[in-house]
């Protein structure tokens, strides 16, 4: 099996939005605005647009990026509140604050949405779904406001999900009902298949991702051009892009503290494939993003002392995915000691391959 295919199934990844988010934050300030349709955004007598509105408001056929003008057509009573920028962006800081309590795989994608990878995240016995379902206990607790989330081995899944049971929804797909979940999935569902395209599919007898199967890939990438590929893979529910942080990682490392005390290097030399396994799983989800400097490994003694020791990885060309290396470092960080050993750890240091080069800066100013 390839690395690509293990981390698929491998991953945790859920996809929080927060439920008429503006509209929602102006109603927890003027609680007498709950049972009233409210939208938020620019007055009908001057051109001005929704932002979002609540479900009150929805059920008039009222939705975002409509004119305020038509809003009040369509709902008469309708309540327009002024948008306050500053406020919504105060308590997206705090709904962040609170996915921090369990990872800091976050990708932010808008003030109200975003996703997390709580793969390593060892919380809640490590269940993405209590995860889930623990935090929007906290939002609903802290902040007074509801968020939906969606539960999934990937990006693409977990945002689905989000919208599935929306307002103040949870929905899980498990690894195991991928295959079914997809296949029932319309198109219209998948991010990136606008109306034109809907439409265009809909032409073509295509209206759920399971009709989406039955084409090759030659096929689609005839018909869709560079998004064929990428609808081949959504539509079989594979989606293997990562979370991507803002904050840039200087190191990546794994480590496992052993029930039982290690007694002597054999008995390291059996545990160490297992974390270079995880450790080398791990750094593929990052692999286009940093570039491995050195590699370093942890041994912890029974005592609690314990010693770390890194070596520079000579060449940029030569791999540093190497066990025997690995463990040559151990058994000289092992030997400090050796003593029984209750936690080994293995990493490596990292290099942004997107960091400016100070050099092509400073040519700037030649
Ligand atoms: N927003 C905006 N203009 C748009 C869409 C959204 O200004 N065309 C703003 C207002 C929303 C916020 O972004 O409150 C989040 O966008 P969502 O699409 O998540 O919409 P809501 O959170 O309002 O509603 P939902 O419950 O559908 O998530
Ligand atoms: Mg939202």
């Amino acid at each position: 099996m390839s690395t690509t295919t293990e981390s698929r199934a491998l991953r945790k990844i859920i996809h929080i939005d927060a439920d008429s988010f503006y509209a929602s934050v102006e109603i927890r300030e003027n609680p007498s605005l709950a049972d009233k349709a409210v939208a938020v955004g620019g007055s009908p007598n001057k051109r001005g647009v929704i932002a979002t509105c609540n479900y009150n408001a929805r059920k008039f056929g009222v939705h975002s990026a409509m004119s305020s003008a038509r809003a009040l057509q369509l709902c008469p009573h309708l309540i327009f509140v002024k948008p306050r920028f500053e406020l919504y962006r105060t308590v997206s800081h705090q709904i962040q604050d609170i996915f921090q309590e369990y990872t800091d795989q976050i990708e932010p994608l808008s003030l109200d949405e975003a996703y997390l990878d709580v793969t390593e995240c060892r919380q809640c016995q490590g269940s993405a779904t209590l995860i889930a379902e623990e935090i929007r206990q906290k939002v609903r607790e802290r902040l007074n406001l509801t968020v939906s989330a969606g539960v999934a081995p990937n990006k693409f899944l977990a945002k689905v999900a989000s919208d599935w049971n929306k307002p103040d929804g949870l929905y899980v797909v498990r690894p195991q009902d991928v295959g079914r979940f997809v296949f029932q999935l319309p198109v219209s569902k998948i991010n990136g298949v606008g109306k034109v395209t809907a439409a265009k599919m809909e032409g073509l007898g295509i209206l759920t991702c399971g009709d989406l199967q039955v084409w090759t890939l030659a096929d689609l990438a005839l018909n869709f051009g560079s998004y064929g590929e990428r609808l081949y893979n959504l539509a079989r529910g594979i989606d293997d892009r990562p979370v991507k942080t803002d904050r840039i990682r200087k190191s990546l490392s794994t480590e496992h503290t052993y029930d039982k005390d290690l007694a002597d290097f054999s008995a390291i030399e059996e545990k160490a494939p297992a974390i270079f396994e995880e450790l080398t799983q791990r750094y593929g989800r990052i692999s286009d993003q940093y570039r491995v400097t050195k590699r370093f490994v942890k041994v912890k003694f029974a005592d609690f002392t314990q010693t770390t020791l890194e070596e520079i990885i000579p060449s940029p060309s030569e791999p540093w995915q190497s066990l025997p290396d690995f463990l040559r470092l151990m058994k000289a960080a092992w030997e400090r000691q050796s003593k029984p050993v209750r936690l080994l750890g293995m990493g490596v240091r990292l290099k942004d391959l997107n960091e400016p080069v100070v050099g092509e800066q400073l040519s700037l100013f030649d």
